[in-house]
């Protein structure tokens, strides 16, 4: 067995480079992918995640290990989905209406990736009804959406209204998050959860998927 560790340091560091080089020579001499992504790649993002929750790593530390993250998948999706490994869930991510904001999204949509979830990334200025799109085209379990203007966080209301009238509320967990919204503020509009940061993100996914089951 290959030892992972320097993969793990790698994205760690967010040592992009460092993290693809590895994978893609562990590819070339035959290493099975999967066990690179459950074996090093989430545990590294995991420890990200805890490290960002305890103010030993701030916003820069979380994007450049998200892109170490990405720049390693890359090579390694189109291997993942031929062997049919499952990902965690399908997540459809945008930030709102009105909103261009898209640093923390991303970030967000990152780790979500990391996580071994499925992400269709919507950009930003999203409208209720492609969030309502998105969600029958991809078959989605969960709606993700940022805002980062007071003016546009009505339009998360709006878009579990549209969820709602579209029949398709039941089928997806809606999760939001962003600068000025607030726990209570996600109550109010009948969202499932909110994260103020990424990795809060990831975990709340998974937990609401796993109620979900
Ligand atoms: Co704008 N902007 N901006 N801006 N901008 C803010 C948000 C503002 C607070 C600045 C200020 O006045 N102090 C203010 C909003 C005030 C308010 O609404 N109360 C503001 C304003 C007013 C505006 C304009 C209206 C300015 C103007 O044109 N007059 C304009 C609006 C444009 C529009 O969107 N229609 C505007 C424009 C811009 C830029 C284009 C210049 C640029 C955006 C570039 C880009 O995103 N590509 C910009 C920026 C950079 C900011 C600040 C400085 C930084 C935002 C950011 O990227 N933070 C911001 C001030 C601030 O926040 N300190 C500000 C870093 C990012 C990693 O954090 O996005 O919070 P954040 O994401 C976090 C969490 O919130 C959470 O996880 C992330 C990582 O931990 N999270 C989620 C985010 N989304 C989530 C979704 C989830 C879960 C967690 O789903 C489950």
């Amino acid at each position: 067995m290959q030892d992972l560790k320097p993969l793990r340091e790698a994205i760690l560091n967010g040592d992009a480079k460092a993290a693809h080089d590895f994978v893609e020579k562990a590819l070339a001499a035959g290493a099975e992918p999967l066990p690179l992504v459950h074996d090093a790649m989430v545990p590294a993002m995991d420890e990200v995640g805890r490290r960002f929750e305890c103010n030993e790593y701030f916003v820069p530390e979380l994007l450049i290990s998200a892109r170490a993250m990405k720049s390693a998948l890359e090579l390694l999706r189109p291997l993942l989905i031929a062997r049919g490994a499952q990902p965690a869930g399908r997540v459809v991510i945008g930030t709102v209406k009105g909103d261009l904001h898209d640093i923390g999204k991303n970030l967000v949509a990152a780790m979500l990736e990391g996580g071994g979830f499925d992400v269709v990334d919507l950009g930003v200025n999203v409208s209720p009804d492609q969030f309502v799109k998105a969600v029958k085209e991809k078959g989605a379990n969960i709606v993700a959406m940022s805002a980062l203007l007071t003016t546009t966080m009505p339009s998360m209301k709006g878009t579990i209204e549209a969820l709602k009238q579209a029949g398709v509320r039941e089928q997806v967990k809606v999760l939001v998050g962003g600068a000025p919204i607030t726990q209570k503020y996600a109550d109010e509009i009948g969202a499932d959860g909110y994260s103020d940061n990424a990795p809060g993100a990831v975990s709340l996914a998974k937990k609401q998927l796993a109620a979900k089951a």
